[in-house]
């Protein structure tokens, strides 16, 4: 497997080039996936400053040693007990400082002024837009943390059966990826069963699974930091003609959308793809929610593939493609891969069956 820290410094001076742009002389990074992507350390305590020239590590006692072995090329800055992050970057006499607008909260907006003597500006989206096009380290680790998604699917397929309760199937999902080597989850796992379907981000109940049931298990791991994400639909026992009719138009609209993942599209482009199909049946109004959505260190990053979405797709973004149709007081269905746009198209990180399997 490829190493994260080769690509460390070139991170880091990407974010350094581009701090001139927003007026700012430096930048303070809170938000800790941000924080990863640029030192390679995950803290929950951890912030960096960049100036066009210098990078610093911030961190307390906990992470100082790993804080020092950074490949990053940044300089360690032990923050001693009863000094704060606030206390550095007011000693620092920076006149315009970037903030990462949409991770900070209001007291933290409040003690960085209070101690920070110049100008406060939005760092905007400035990680984010370097995170969003992953390099080769990066598409390794998707590959796997989704390669252990589909092997929980086989695993979950094989154990399935009439009476297990949705908890029990969601546990189930988690311990095997565990097992399988990931580090946790990146989500909480959704696993609904028959009139529980139709509730896209339903939580698991103590509902049983009985003949006739569709059951949506959406699901992701995480692997050295990097979150899987899928969804599949299978049918318990039996299956209605209208169950058969549905699953058919969400396999066929989420395969099309799929197909329609390349560069230069828009992200909003893929969301049509599977909203045309979706509405030319007449279930439009039951397919409330985007596409799909960007995946990486978060669960939900850039691009949102979604009517609005006008991010264009270049290689080396993944993105999910997971429509779905939900009939309150029926059932739903929805289908979920994950794909990285290439040079020429998509490839598909997610390979488990996608034609109605009934168990
Ligand atoms: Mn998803």
């Amino acid at each position: 497997m490829i190493n994260a820290e080769q690509y460390l410094p070139a991170r880091v001076a990407a974010a350094k080039a581009g701090i001139d742009a927003l007026g700012a002389g430096a930048v303070l990074i809170s938000k800790p996936e941000n924080v990863t992507y640029l030192s390679g350390i995950r803290s929950s305590n951890c912030y960096l400053i960049l100036t066009p020239e210098e990078g610093y590590i911030l961190t307390d006692f906990r992470y100082i040693e790993v804080a020092e072995n950074n490949r990053a090329g940044l300089t360690p800055v032990q923050l001693e007990q009863g000094k704060s992050v606030f206390d550095v970057v007011g000693s620092m006499n920076i006149p315009v400082l970037a903030v990462e607008e949409e991770a900070i909260t209001y007291g933290f907006f409040k003690e960085l002024g209070s101690k920070h003597q110049g100008q406060i500006c939005s760092a905007s989206h400035l990680v984010e837009d370097l995170r969003i096009v992953k390099d080769e380290y990066e598409k390794e680790c998707l590959r796997k943390a989704e390669e252990i998604g589909d092997l929980a699917f086989t695993h979950i397929c094989g154990i399935l059966k009439e009476g297990m309760t949705e908890k029990e199937i969601a546990l189930e999902l988690e311990f095997f990826m565990r097992k399988s080597g990931a580090e946790g989850l990146s989500f909480e796992t959704i696993a609904v069963s028959g009139v529980r379907s139709s509730m896209p981000h339903g939580e698991p109940s103590d509902k049983r699974i009985e003949p006739g049931d569709f059951l949506t298990m959406d699901y992701g791991c995480k692997y050295r930091g990097y979150c899987s994400d899928m969804t599949r639909t299978v049918a318990i026992g039996k299956v209605s003609e209208e169950m058969k009719r549905i699953y058919d138009i969400v396999r066929r609209a989420q395969q099309t959308a799929l197909e329609a993942v390349s560069p230069g599209k828009k992200a909003s482009d893929i969301d049509r793809t599977a909203r045309d199909i979706i509405k030319y049946e007449g279930y439009g109004k039951h397919f409330g929610h985007g596409t799909g959505h960007g995946v990486g260190l978060e669960i939900h990053e850039a691009p949102t593939a979604n009517p609005t979405g006008n991010t264009v797709l270049k290689p080396g973004m993944a993105v999910t493609v997971e429509p779905g149709i939900y009939l309150p007081g029926k059932f739903g269905v929805r289908i979920e891969d994950l794909a990285l746009v290439t040079e020429t198209g998509y490839e598909v990180l997610s390979h488990s069956e996608k034609d109605l399997i009934i168990i």
